[in-house]
């Protein structure tokens, strides 16, 4: 790499040590007690002067290697000081860290999964990873699984549905979904500082048992979120139950007819699909209106829960409320995705008819500094001609297979495998193998690729895939062939 002698400033002293380190990285003697100290601490000095921001390859490619040294120390370190970017999340893909044989290492692997950037690509990985032996039985990985995949919530629901795989309830897969899929707050008092649950296109439940103050008019804030444009609130007011919705500036509200209750009551609040706002009192329903629909962002702020600050934000919620003069037990909030939606990228055109005599057209395009294609799943009919149009816009080489059904991880192992051989470049990174049924060559950057293709007569769900190493994981979608 031509190192831009203008760009050298105070840090010339500094970076004039990374030779030596360099070298204490690239050796891979295992010390008397398996730690390989020297090694461990040339990676954290590396970090510690900034030289593996990505600018330093040479630094950068003495990381890369460091994944696979024969000490597991050395190879968690490597991961640990690698910066959390989509580079990295490439790194971990192909270099089986995720599979580490020492949990420790294994361990801080996926943490560096939940630390990186939500993206479809990560989501995918936690999915694959969670199939993982050794994962299930250790509490500490299936922690880390957790929080990785609570963060990618969505691209993990729709990896599971895109992958098709039966999951037992009680596999580790299976109880990561259930968890995932329910985006449930408990609150208590002090839970309006820190949660800011994002409601883009869910429903809002929020329940709680609710009870009036002693010796006081019954009036306050329960919960609320957002603000006088996007927002809403729950709280009583003039002894009734209100729930507000302000969407795009304007308020919808359903009131209680009749004061509530003096002794303690349940509460459920609601705005659902179409908009539906629904109020029920001890599961009877006792007020009901309609806001515009879900909301389509994420509200501003973070969730307030039995008061809130008078502002002028809160003031079209509620007319300045103050703390509820009164108490909730069990109070939760709950998220519901409208329409989980599995097949959201699914998407194709066609140049005529798709009734199979004429060809369709399909075009790929490769997400830049994603390591995705920007289609999951499209659907096509057994025996139709294809033509495909595969776009690379992105700065990597990238090429799209197309295999037979069930054989992504076969093939996705077949193309890491190709790391280890010399010719794999002029391959194309293509695996020769049964299983392929249609291959390009390498796309460079900004490179389209026309190809036609017949769909095989048999129905089912035929992978595609990037096979440069690594890629597949994040870089994978099935083409859906029906009758
Ligand atoms: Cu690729």
């Amino acid at each position: 790499m031509a190192v831009n002698r203008s760009t050298v400033t105070g840090r010339e002293k500094d970076q004039s040590a990374i030779p030596a380190l360099l070298k204490l990285i690239s050796n891979q003697k295992v010390d008397e007690i398996g730690l390989n100290g020297s090694a461990v601490n040339a990676l954290w000095t590396l970090s510690g002067m900034g030289a593996l921001d990505g600018k330093n390859a040479v630094a950068t490619q003495a990381v890369v290697q460091a994944l696979s040294s024969p000490v597991a120390a050395v190879r968690k370190a490597a991961i640990e000081v690698l910066p959390k970017n989509n580079h990295t999340a490439h790194l971990m893909q192909s270099s089986g860290i995720l599979n580490d044989p020492n949990l420790n290492t294994r361990m801080a692997a996926i943490l560096t999964l939940a630390a990186l950037p939500a993206s479809q690509g990560i989501a995918k990985t936690i999915y694959e990873t969670s199939f993982e032996a050794g994962n299930e039985k250790d509490h500490w990985l299936s922690q880390a699984l957790f929080a990785a995949a609570l963060k990618n919530r969505e691209d993990f629901l729709s990896a599971a549905k895109l992958s098709g795989k039966k999951i037992g309830d009680s596999s580790l897969t299976g109880r990561l979904i259930s968890a995932v899929s329910q985006e449930i707050y408990m609150l208590d008092r002090g839970s309006n500082t820190q949660l800011s649950p994002d409601v883009a296109g869910k429903e809002i439940h929020f329940k709680a048992t609710v009870a009036k103050a002693r010796n006081s008019e019954f009036k306050g804030v329960i919960v609320a979120q957002g603000n006088k444009d996007n927002g809403y609130g729950l709280f009583v007011e003039s002894g009734n139950l209100n729930m507000v919705v302000n969407q795009n500036g304007k308020s919808y509200k359903a009131v209680t007819k009749d004061s509530v209750p003096n002794r303690p009551f349940d509460v459920l609040a609601s705005l659902e699909a179409g908009g539906i706002i629904t109020l029920k009192i001890n599961g009877r329903q006792v007020a009901t209106a309609k806001a515009l629909g879900l909301f389509k962002n994420a509200l501003k702020g973070s969730l307030r829960f039995m008061g809130d600050k008078e502002s002028e934000d809160q003031k079209a919620i509620y007319n300045g409320m103050l703390p509820l003069k009164g108490d909730t037990k069990n109070a939760m909030l709950e998220l519901k995705k409208a329409d989980a939606s599995a097949s959201k990228k699914e998407l194709s055109s066609t140049t005529a008819k798709s009734d199979g005599s004429t060809a369709m057209l399909i075009k790929i395009k490769v997400v830049k500094d994603l390591m995705q294609f920007d289609k999951n799943l499209f659907t096509v009919k057994a025996g139709q001609k294809l033509i495909f149009e595969l776009e690379n816009p992105d700065g990597m080489q990238h090429n799209m297979l197309i295999i037979k059904p069930g054989t992504l991880q076969k093939v996705g192992k077949a193309a890491d495998d190709m790391l280890r051989d010399p010719q794999a470049a002029q391959k194309n990174y293509v695996p020769a193998m049964p299983e392929v049924l249609h291959a390009t060559k390498l796309l460079n950057t900004g490179d389209v690729v026309t190809f036609e293709f017949t769909v095989p007569g048999a129905t089912g769900d035929y992978p595609f895939l990037c096979t440069f190493p690594g890629h597949w994981r994040g870089m994978n979608g099935i083409m859906r062939v029906v009758k």
